[in-house]
This record gives C-alpha cells, sequence and structure tokens, in this order.
C-alpha cells in the first residue's frame, strides 16, 4: 500500500458541489481507501482565469501504481464533465497527484510531487491542515513553504466532512467558520 495525496479543484459549473461529489466518488473507489480530507477552501485563481477556485486535498492509501492512480483521477474527473480547450482553462473537475509515497518521477506525462505545489497556497495549506509534519519528498516541509505563498486569498469554508455529512475524524481540526 502506498499513501498518495490527491489535490483537488474547481471552478466551473457548482464547483462546490462537485468537489465534494468527487470526493464521495473517489472514496466509493475500491482500489482506494480515503483517509484524511482537508476542510474545503475558496481560493484566488492563480495563474488561471475564471471565477475563485474551491480546493480540497485528500490522503489515500491505495494499491495502485502511480499510472493507475492517475488513469483513475482521469477518469472521475472526465465523469464529471472536464474538459481541456487550453492551459489552465476553467475547469469542472481537476484532480493533480501531489506526492506519491516517497516516489520522485519526471515523465512528459507525470511529474511527481507535483512541480507547482510548493508555490501554490491552495495546495499547501489542505496538506498542512491534514499533516503539519509532513514532508515534501526531495525539497522538505510542506510548512517551510507557507510563507512565500502568504499572499495567495485563500479561504477555510467548511470541514469538508461537515460537507459531507460524516463525521470528523478526532485528529480533524474544525474550521470554526462554517457557512
Ligand atoms: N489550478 C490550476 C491553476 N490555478 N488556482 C486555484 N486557486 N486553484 C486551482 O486548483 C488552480 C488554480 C491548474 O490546475
Ligand atoms: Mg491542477
Ligand atoms: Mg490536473
Amino acid at each position: 500500500m502506498t499513501v498518495a495525496w490527491l489535490g483537488i479543484g474547481a471552478n466551473l459549473g457548482d464547483a462546490r458541489q462537485t468537489l465534494k461529489d468527487a470526493v464521495v466518488c473517489l472514496a466509493q473507489q475500491h482500489t482506494l481507501t480515503v483517509v484524511a480530507k482537508s476542510s474545503l477552501y475558496r481560493t484566488a485563481p492563480i495563474d488561471a482565469g475564471g471565477d475563485d477556485y474551491y480546493n480540497c486535498v485528500v490522503k489515500l492509501e491505495t494499491g495502485l501504481d502511480v499510472h493507475a492512480l492517475l488513469g483513475l483521477c482521469q477518469r472521475v474527473e472526465h465523469h464529471f464533465g472536464r474538459e481541456r480547450p487550453f492551459c489552465n482553462a476553467p475547469r469542472t473537475l481537476d484532480i493533480d497527484i501531489l506526492l506519491y509515497g516517497d516516489a520522485i518521477i519526471e515523465e512528459p506525462e507525470l511529474v511527481v510531487p507535483h512541480p507547482r505545489m510548493r508555490v501554490r497556497a491552495f495546495a499547501l495549506v489542505p496538506l498542512v491542515e491534514i499533516d503539519p509534519e509532513l514532508v515534501i519528498p526531495g525539497h522538505g516541509p510542506a510548512s517551510a513553504f507557507l510563507a512565500a505563498v502568504a499572499d495567495q486569498r485563500i479561504e477555510k469554508v467548511k470541514p469538508l466532512c461537515q460537507c459531507l455529512g460524516i463525521a470528523p475524524a478526532p485528529d480533524m481540526p474544525d474550521s470554526g467558520n462554517c457557512r
């Protein structure tokens, strides 16, 4: 089993609902177990246009190899109507592999750790929410990169477990900012 971390984002259609549905869809896959979910965040688009994004991160355990996991992420994106008209176009759903165990992968179609996760608050903040001690293989503690992204707007909307109507894990912090 490998511990992997996915970054999930959307800013087209009912993005907030899509994010929740996508997490439920992932949790229903028999090839993986979702072991933690971050809160839901509303974030300013970075290097992209369109509306604000909703973002979250999930931590999972899986027996899938990294390419099979990528294929699964792409199938879920497709299921939710993802189109790719141009780079960084607004999207109904984007699921990125942020980390896959200790793997360092540099292939044309797959770079892990995700090449931009260290400069994006919408990835770092939810990651560090779930695991403040998380280390990005080859780069060091994720928390060390937070200061450099402090100017990127990110607002916690609600603990995702609350949006999904399930009990939070005992070790999951509550946002205290429910709307
Ligand atoms: N994803 C992008 C580009 N910019 N900005 C925010 N706030 N959230 C995203 O998920 C996002 C982005 C490309 O995948
Ligand atoms: Mg992305
Ligand atoms: Mg993507």
